[in-house]
């Protein structure tokens, strides 16, 4: 078993540049010393399966190859031993409730003390940071629209490029496994019946256009009604391809 290293990612006196270069510079077995919280690895975080009789209509062509690249998790992605997680923050960077809250709790002080570094994030845009004691390699966060009664094609438009930058800044960063929580449908009020459209058409193109820079886009849910919403819709934009026909 591999010596947890001298680093205290508890209290908010650590140098955060300095704890972040070691991190990165450590093998997973040792960063597993430093963890948070509960860990759950990429192998265990199933390849999406269709469930075979889908009544939904195809709105992409499919394609087995993107298909490999997607995963449906319940529950908390902080645990997500990946490259990114998404984080889906407010415009001050600093933390909050929901998802945010969770994140930064689970990461430590140390995370919001590289925030405060980053002048904030405007709606839409995304900005990457290291994890500190969670899981996850890096978290890149993001501030969905918010919606005051029906949405418009601005918060259409603002949700589309949360989904897209994040996809962006993990792939320039060459971070090849990535989660999104559904950004929005919290306290910002996104329908998430329209919010799920707007997160499986941008990760469907993003990948159509860089499927050699991802290899795997996990969407992560965390209310069951959440998880019914993926299943359904998942198959208009991820469709399996048919069958082989019978010779009998
Ligand atoms: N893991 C995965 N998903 C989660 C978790 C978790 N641990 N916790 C909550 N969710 P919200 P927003 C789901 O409100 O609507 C914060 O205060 C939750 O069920 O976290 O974008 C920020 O600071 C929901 O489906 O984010 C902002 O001020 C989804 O995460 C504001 O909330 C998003 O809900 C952002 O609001």
């Amino acid at each position: 078993m591999n010596a947890r290293p001298d680093l205290n990612l508890d209290s908010d006196a650590t140098d955060w540049r300095e704890a972040k270069n070691k991190l990165c510079s450590m093998d997973t077995e040792t960063r597993r010393t430093m963890y948070r919280v509960g860990f759950i690895p990429l192998e265990n975080i199933p390849i999406r399966k269709s469930t075979g009789s889908s009544s939904c209509k195809p709105l992409f062509k499919a394609n087995e190859k993107l298909n490999m690249k997607i995963s449906l998790f319940s529950g908390d992605i902080t645990k997500l031993e990946i490259d990114a997680i998404a984080n889906a923050a407010n415009k001050t960077l600093l933390g909050g409730g929901g998802v945010d809250g969770a994140i930064h709790r689970g990461a430590g002080p140390l995370l919001s003390k590289e925030c405060a570094t980053l002048n904030g994030c405007e709606t839409g845009e995304a900005k990457i940071t290291g994890a500190y004691g969670l899981p996850a390699r890096y978290v890149i966060h993001t501030v969905g629209p918010i919606v005051n009664g029906s949405v418009g094609e601005r918060e259409k438009e603002s949700l589309r490029n949360c989904y897209y930058n994040c996809l962006q800044t993990a792939t320039k960063n060459n971070l090849r496994t990535v989660a999104f929580p559904c950004i929005s449908t919290g306290v910002y009020g996104y329908p998430p019946d329209q919010a799920i459209e707007v997160a499986l058409r941008t990760v469907r193109e993003y990948l159509e256009e860089n499927h050699e820079k991802l290899d795997r886009v996990i969407f992560c849910v965390f209310l069951k009604s959440d998880k019914e919403l993926y299943e359904t819709r998942l198959s208009a934009y991820f469709p399996q391809g048919s069958p082989p026909k019978s010779k009998l």
